[in-house]
């Protein structure tokens, strides 16, 4: 059949374009592909996904990108492996496509992600104004030791925590999303850019606490199959000592309050050469890796009873 939006996976896309999009795959894909909304934003637009249901599991696996506005490969790889979740006949990903039910949301920070669009191709944050400067850093506004180390006071800052936790209707709408659905899922994945680190909870914490060590070994599996491809290189751990501190993240608050067995953040490509602005011909190889380790990640996930 003819797809109904012609949307090229290997380049960049502005916010309307990935909506436009979400909505022609529910369009095409009825009964496997449904567009559920997560959320709303400061300038009234929606915190669109997609439900993927390709098989009879109920176990849900929740995918969060684009919470950093100028992080544009994490929505842009999320896209690709919608893709291949949907269509890529290897055994492998069938077995992880049908065997979940996938709550896909690319871009968490919509007001944040057209800004840099349109505006500042490097803005990080959302766009409520608090006082002169806008915005709080939307991975730092989370209601789970919310301003305990590594987030700022200063509104102006780019690790603003906010004025209170759940500050942002992003974060705050999220999470309530993801409370009414707790019940459904058992892994939390988020996207990042960039450093090519594979972290998990906690950020607030050096403290190995939950199940450190069940996540550390997930994590190694994950980024060994991650290298088989292109050579790619990534280093795992928690998020505290693997980067740095950061209180009031999504993957603190979804470990903390759910204590959810499978929880991680990827910072994706590269290590520094292109940072933010990496080349769009990076987003096929960058997905495709990514695609290989979450499948890892899920056969060890299985192997560990989770
Ligand atoms: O929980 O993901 C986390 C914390 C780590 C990230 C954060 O600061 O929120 C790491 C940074 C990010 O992706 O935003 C790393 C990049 C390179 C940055 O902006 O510092
Ligand atoms: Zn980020």
């Amino acid at each position: 059949a003819q797809p109904l939006v012609s949307f090229d996976l290997t380049r960049y896309h502005t916010l309307d374009e990935i909506y436009a999009f979400l909505d022609s795959l529910a369009k095409e894909n009825p009964g496997k592909v449904q567009v559920i909304v997560g959320g709303k934003t400061h300038e009234g637009r929606q915190i669109k996904g997609v439900k993927l249901t390709l098989g009879n599991s109920k176990s849900g696996i929740v995918l969060e990108g684009g919470i950093h506005a100028r992080e544009w490969i994490s929505p842009a790889s999320i896209l690709y492996i919608v893709n291949e979740l949907l269509h890529n006949n290897n055994a492998d990903v069938r077995q992880l496509a049908q065997s979940h039910e996938w709550y896909i949301f690319p871009v968490v920070n919509p007001d944040g992600y057209v800004y840099t669009h349109t505006t500042n191709r490097l803005w990080r944050k959302t766009r409520k104004p608090y006082g002169l400067c806008y915005g709080s850093d939307p991975n730092r506004n989370w209601g789970y030791k919310w301003m305990s180390g590594g987030a700022s006071n200063n509104p102006c800052s780019e690790t603003y925590g906010g004025s209170a936790a759940f500050s942002d209707v992003e974060t705050k709408s999220l999470s309530e999303y993801l409370t009414s659905i707790s019940s459904k899922f058992t892994a939390y994945v988020s996207f990042h850019s960039y450093s090519q680190l594979l972290m998990f909870p906690y950020g607030h914490t050096t403290q190995h606490l939950d199940n450190y060590n069940d996540e550390l070994q997930i994590a190694n599996k994950a980024i060994q199959a991650i290298s088989k491809r292109y050579g790619t290189k990534y280093k795992a751990g928690n998020v505290a000592e693997t980067i740095y501190i950061a209180s009031g993240s999504s993957v603190d608050w979804v470990k903390g309050t759910f204590h959810k067995p499978v929880t991680y953040t990827y910072e994706l490509r590269d290590t520094g050469r292109h940072g933010f602005l990496l080349p769009a011909d990076q987003i096929a190889p960058t997905a495709l890796e990514t695609l290989d380790s979450l499948v890892a990640m899920f056969k060890e996930a299985k192997t560990r009873g989770y």
